[in-house]
């Protein structure tokens, strides 16, 4: 499909190896639900999600740098522009770095046994999707492709990175965090919990890589209706959960996820049209060339101008780039 070697299948998203430094991240339109893949996909689900990426990458340059290369132009294969990303190869860091600032998932289930979410003790009394007193990082350590993460403490993450590198991380995740829960609460959306992933780049310094504050990586609720006690589905993922939950699916929580049906597809791809929509204020029909922001900049967004950067999308990106030192220094 590309003419890359492959180098990882993930569940929905693709690795390539385009040189030795760098790499080709190609998000499909599968979309998975209780860490398996449906047999059916979700037109669109892919664009929307690089585009979201690109469009995060950008907002939190200032914050650390970042693996995104370019997104278009004669270094993306033209049979995956939309939902490819070119990146810098990186050394990654075998750990991944949640931040929570709401009780789901795991770390309900670990609150309700312990009363602490990998080591942060929390205050008792707390229901199932409560607002937590402030966001807390909870690491987790990579498992086997379809097995669970395994939520560790900070002083494990320690042992594993080392003090300096370890509250780096954490620093840079509740950084990157704060910073996308309060831009998508503006639009009506939280952001539960997400996981970022980091790299160490050529000269030795801390990378943002992966995909960044996606559906498929963090956990997006409607402010609306949000009510401590009761457990919710996430914003994208509504009507996939609850058509495979209700009976009318047969699914029996054992077997493979049966096809969804055409409604479910449907919603479904509305909500990420809807999400790209309420977090960017832009349409995916621009994308990935947008003609009203002229300001694309593509290279190491951390280090490049960011935001502010207005130089030709499509050039060829320059890969000995000086870095300017990390946003956030470890204390
Ligand atoms: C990302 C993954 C995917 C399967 C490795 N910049 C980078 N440098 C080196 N390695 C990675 C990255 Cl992003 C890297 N993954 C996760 C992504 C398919 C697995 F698209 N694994």
């Amino acid at each position: 499909m590309t003419p890359h070697p492959p180098l990882a299948p993930g569940k929905v998203r693709d690795l390539y190896a385009v040189s030795d430094d760098h790499l080709l991240i190609v998000a499909s339109d599968r979309i998975s639900a209780f860490e398996r893949v449906f047999p059916t996909s979700v037109p669109d689900k892919g664009r929307v999600l690089t585009a979201m990426s690109v469009f995060w990458f950008r907002e939190l340059a200032d914050v650390l740098p970042n693996h995104l290369v370019t997104w278009d132009g004669p270094l993306i294969p033209e049979s995956v522009r939309g939902r490819a990303l070119l990146v810098e190869r990186l050394d990654m860091l075998p750990v991944e770095a949640v931040v929570r600032g709401y009780l789901a998932g795991s770390g309900y289930g670990d609150y309700c046994r312990s009363g602490a979410v990998c080591g942060v003790a929390l205050p008792p009394g707390l229901a199932e999707s409560a607002r937590l007193p402030e966001p807390i990082f909870t690491p987790s350590t990579k498992a086997r492709p379809g097995e669970r993460d395994e939520n560790i403490d900070f002083d494990t993450c320690v042992s594993v990175l080392g003090r300096a590198l370890a509250e780096e991380v954490r620093e840079a995740s509740l950084e990157l965090y704060r910073r996308g829960a309060a831009r998508a609460a503006e639009q009506g959306l939280l952001v539960a919990d997400t996981k970022f992933e980091f790299g160490i780049g050529a000269d030795g310094g801390l990378v943002l890589a992966d995909e960044l504050l996606t559906p498929d990586s963090a956990r997006y609720w409607l402010a609306e209706g949000h009510r401590p006690g009761v457990g919710r589905p996430s914003f994208d993922k509504q009507h996939v959960r609850d058509w495979l939950t209700a009976t009318a699916s047969g699914w029996d929580c054992v077997s493979e996820l049966p096809p969804l049906p055409l409604d479910v597809v449907t919603a479904t791809r509305e909500r990420y049209l809807e999400a790209y929509h309420r977090i960017t204020g832009l349409s995916l029909a621009d994308w990935p060339r947008d003609p009203a922001d002229l300001r694309q900049s593509p290279g190491r967004l951390g280090q490049c101008g960011g935001a502010g950067d207005r130089r030709d999308p499509h050039r060829e990106p320059d890969v000995h780039r000086p870095r300017r030192p990390a946003a956030l220094q470890p204390r």
